[in-house]
């Protein structure tokens, strides 16, 4: 069992919600405090402490850890959410609530459209305190459920450890698949045994897909080229509903749908464009504020931690807890339609 009895000391320019959060106080009265399943705040803490550039900083062993170290977790989750612990969350899924007809129709801007959802199984740990058994048997019955889809949704499994290294590096170029060795990842404990009992299912046309026990133990995708937004959420809303007749997924009335990471609570969903503006990429000021208006993140096209491209951007929802999945939806929507506007708008 890991354990940590020192105050862990920040450097100045630290930035992450830990170091902004766990005041001496919390610590002393969190250091000996260990979940059912054997998670400890060394191991809540870890990944912020090796990785000085974390944003958040912290993970989760499992559900309990979320009350367990909630004087930790709490500020935290209210610093990134906006979200009280006396706050509850809603879930609404259905794709006709959704307002949102293609912002791109003549295919200008919007290279691609994709929205994900993190799931982890009820009856199990979090990844960070799985062991390997367990992480193989979830492999397992995730795998053998999705292999029973039909419609669009049929497809194949791809584990890990037996697809060779060139269709590996082919399916992460291609945004599909989950890069290996992330750092932050690593610290958290999330890439033991790598890369037993993960792996990759998707349809035949590569519009459905699931990474099993990476970051968590599923993620839920629905992509495609171009801008129908509302044609990929309604494929991921259906896709969601077949899965869940077979699989119950971890989920709590205050936190939603349990992730291992704090971001991801709540609706545990990114909805994303890879969207081409060369124009507010020379102006980054006026970027910024349509984004933080309309609740948005951008990332480069590379994934989280990359770089934009050829004034290619990933674009995707900010908030996921007390939002609902349509909410979500909907912000990136509506930021992405200002944007359009207003690149249209500009001169250079
Ligand atoms: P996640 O979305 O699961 O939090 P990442 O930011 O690492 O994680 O993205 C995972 C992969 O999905 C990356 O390869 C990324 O380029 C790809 N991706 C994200 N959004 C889109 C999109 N709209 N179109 C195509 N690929 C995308
Ligand atoms: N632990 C990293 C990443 C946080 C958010 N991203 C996720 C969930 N993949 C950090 O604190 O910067």
């Amino acid at each position: 069992m890991n354990s940590i009895s020192q105050y862990p000391i920040f450097p100045a320019n630290c930035k992450s919600l830990l170091c902004k959060h766990l005041s001496k106080e919390v610590f002393k009265q969190l250091k000996d405090i260990i979940s059912p399943n054997g998670y400890s705040l060394y191991d809540v803490i870890n990944s912020g402490i090796v990785n000085i550039d974390s944003g958040i900083g912290v993970y989760a062993g499992d559900s309990e850890s979320y009350q367990l170290f909630a004087p930790l977790f709490d500020p935290i989750i209210e610093d990134y959410h906006g979200f009280k612990a006396s706050d509850k969350h809603l879930s609404n899924l259905n794709p006709n609530d959704l307002n949102a007809s293609n912002p791109d129709d003549d295919n200008q801007y919007i290279i691609s459209t994709r929205i994900r959802v993190a799931r982890n199984l009820a009856t199990y740990p979090l990844g960070p305190a799985i062991s390997k058994n367990q992480r193989n048997e979830i492999e397992k019955l995730v795998s053998e459920t999705l292999l029973s889809l039909t419609a669009e949704l049929a497809g194949s499994y791809y584990p890990l450890k037996t697809m060779t290294k060139e269709i590996q590096n082919q399916l992460i170029e291609d945004h599909f698949l989950f890069k290996a060795g992330d750092r932050f990842l690593e610290a958290s404990g999330l890439n033991r045994d790598w890369p037993d009992g993960r792996g990759i299912y998707h349809n035949n046309d590569k519009t459905f897909l699931v990474w099993i026990n990476e970051e968590d133990q599923m993620r839920i995708i629905s992509m495609q080229a171009g801008g129908d937004i509302k044609a990929t959420f309604t494929r991921l809303s259906s896709a969601i509903a077949e899965i869940e007749k077979n699989i119950s997924f971890a989920y709590s009335e205050h936190l939603g749908y349990i992730s291992s990471c704090p971001s991801n609570l709540g609706t545990a969903m990114r909805a994303s464009v890879h969207i081409k503006l060369p124009k507010l990429a020379n102006n980054m000021n006026v970027f910024k504020d349509i984004t933080d208006e309309y609740h948005l993140q951008i990332r480069g096209i590379h994934g989280e931690h990359s770089e934009t491209v050829d004034a290619v951007f990933d674009i995707s929802n900010k908030r996921r807890l007390g939002v609902t999945e349509v909410d979500c939806v909907q912000d990136m929507y509506d930021g992405v339609v200002k944007l359009i506007e207003i690149e249209k708008s500009l001169k250079i």
